[in-house]
């Protein structure tokens, strides 16, 4: 990779409350199993990944997102439901949903795609679908195990307030991904 390319997606951050109640519920699993748990000073409900960006495609990106976030209205969200892609009996990654707030997300997630698409940015060959990204998973008998520990234990966190998106970058190193703003980018006021 280039030093000067930045690795860009684009976000809903999840307030320290609620990944903290979050952290909790997935504690005793956590010990369980040993999967590539993600850190919960990282979690976030990735709307958009665009991969290496330059400064000059950074800047843009982050001025389409300021203007797209300025037509979208605040909403509430919460996270519940845990998921597994590609599919609970053959999980690679285990996720936690938005149960509140996800078609609010998803409208969100279309309107910073096709404000993108527009201005060149490849369109994301999957459909979207809202999740925060909990482990990944290299060991299918454990993946396996873990998913249905969590089918067992019911999770819904305290509601939250989404009223921005944030431009961030991933620096990749050994301990994960870490994960810095570029841009906030805050919605309507109502
Ligand atoms: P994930 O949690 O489903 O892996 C930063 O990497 C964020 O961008 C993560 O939330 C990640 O989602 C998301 N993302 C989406 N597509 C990606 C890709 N092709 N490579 C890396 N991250 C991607």
């Amino acid at each position: 990779m280039a030093a000067d390319l930045i690795r860009t997606f684009v976000a809903i951050e999840i307030p320290s409350s609620v990944r903290e109640e979050l952290d909790a519920a997935i504690a005793p699993l956590r010990r369980a199993e040993r999967l590539r748990w993600t850190q919960p000073a990282g979690w976030h409900l990735t709307l958009k990944f665009l991969g290496e960006l330059s400064r000059e495609d950074v800047k843009r990106v982050s001025a389409i997102c300021t203007r797209v976030a300025s037509s979208l209205r605040p909403f509430d969200g919460a996270l519940g439901g845990w998921g597994a892609f590609p599919s609970p009996h053959r999980p690679r990654v285990l996720w936690v949903g938005m149960q509140r707030g996800a078609e609010a997300t998803v409208t969100a997630a279309k309107a910073v795609e096709d404000a993108l698409f527009e201005a060149g940015f490849p369109r994301e060959g999957k459909p979207f679908h809202p999740h925060l990204t909990l482990a990944r998973i290299e060991d299918p008998a454990a993946g396996s195990r873990a998913s249905a520990v969590l089918q067992e234990h019911p999770f819904a966190s305290a509601a939250f307030r989404v009223d921005r998106i944030v431009v961030f970058q991933s620096v990749l190193d050994r301990g994960g991904a870490r994960y810095h703003p570029l841009a906030v980018c805050p919605f309507a006021k109502t």
